[in-house]
């Protein structure tokens, strides 16, 4: 593939952006400004931005319950993605939805939510939606390795692939779902080798890698836009964090941890960048000082923004038709 090396640079300051982000919700949780929960992406990088950058940029996505990175890749503004954590009326879901749901149709994310699985129904009847109106857009939807055994998305799937439908199934197999390793709760823990049995196409990627993930989604991303119909991608990863806020991560071995520390999927793209001449160290350095730049600014502007005004408690619980 041949890349450009501004755009390069620029993913790699969406996952360093990306990284940064959830250093910042960290530290606010810490201190109480933020209640509730957050499902972070730390060490899932890679797999965001990679899937994205393979896309076309009016191709649409779908998340999950960890979903800041997807939706930040696709283009989402920090500043309002940070106020809806904040629970400020400046947020995507006017402070509403919370980490786990905000949507930007404008961009071509149509959203997440906390339902393990919830959400393959829906990109697939997206995807439904592309083929029938001719559109040429393709669906990208996030799952996790756990909500490969959500019911809902072994229907989603099977209707994907028999309708032929523009859709790639993205797998982000961090091989834990909370506290449950792959291998305890499946037999054949590959998520590609079971989907097989629906007759799709599917490969296995190294998740860490944002080189081998753009190439597998833009390979299968252009089949699928043709009229290959569906296939699934499983990017091979790690969540360098708990699974929740109140997860302190005891279940995992610390030899395995260290190992996927090591292929910190930041530190692997800053290697590549550099070896291939891709970009200077100062480059990077810039890159990385303007994304904790921009996250700056998002927790001020959320800070500085207002509470919801309680007379719209009401605003957009029904919506007519
Ligand atoms: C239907 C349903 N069952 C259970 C849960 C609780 N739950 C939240 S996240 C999660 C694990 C999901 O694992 P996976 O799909 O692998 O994604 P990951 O968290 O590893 O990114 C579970 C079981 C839920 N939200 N929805």
């Amino acid at each position: 593939m041949n890349y450009d090396r501004s755009e390069l640079l620029k993913h790699y300051r969406t996952m360093v952006l990306i990284r940064s982000f959830e250093e910042a919700l960290d530290g606010l949780f810490g201190q109480g400004v933020i209640t509730g929960t957050s499902h972070f992406c730390m060490g899932q990088e890679a797999s965001a931005m990679g899937s994205i950058a393979g896309l076309r940029p009016d191709d649409l996505v779908t998340s999950n319950h960890r979903g800041h990175g997807h939706f930040l890749a696709k283009g989402a503004d920090s500043r309002r993605v940070m106020a809806e954590l904040f629970g400020k009326a400046t947020g995507y879901s006017g402070g509403r939805g919370g980490s786990q749901h905000m949507a930007d149709f404008s961009i071509g994310f149509l959203g997440s939510n906390g339902i393990t699985g919830g959400m393959t129904p829906i990109a697939t009847g997206a995807a439904l939606s592309q083929k029938l109106l001719h559109t040429g857009k393709v669906v990208l939807c996030f799952f996790g390795d756990g909500a490969s055994g959500q019911g809902t998305f072994h229907e989603a799937v099977n209707m994907g692939t028999t309708w032929e439908l523009p859709i790639l199934y993205l797998c982000e197999n961090n091989q834990y779902a909370m506290s449950t390793p792959t291998r305890q709760a499946f037999k054949q823990p590959s998520v590609a080798e079971r989907a097989k049995g629906y007759g799709l196409t599917t490969s296995v990627v190294d998740g860490n890698d944002y080189f081998a993930v753009r190439k597998a989604v833009h390979d299968a991303a252009e089949r699928s836009r043709v009229g290959e119909g569906a296939f699934l991608i499983e990017a091979m990863t790690y969540r360098l964090c708990g699974h929740s806020k109140s997860d302190a991560c005891e279940y995992r071995p610390e030899e395995e941890e260290q190992a996927w520390a090591a292929r910190d999927p930041l530190l692997l793209m800053a290697e590549r960048l550099k070896q291939e001449g891709l970009a200077t160290e100062t480059d990077l350095e810039q890159a990385r000082a303007e994304a904790y730049q921009e996250i700056e600014a998002a927790v001020q502007f959320a800070r500085e923004s207002p509470e919801p005004d309680p007379q719209t408690v009401a605003d957009n619980l029904l919506v007519t038709f």
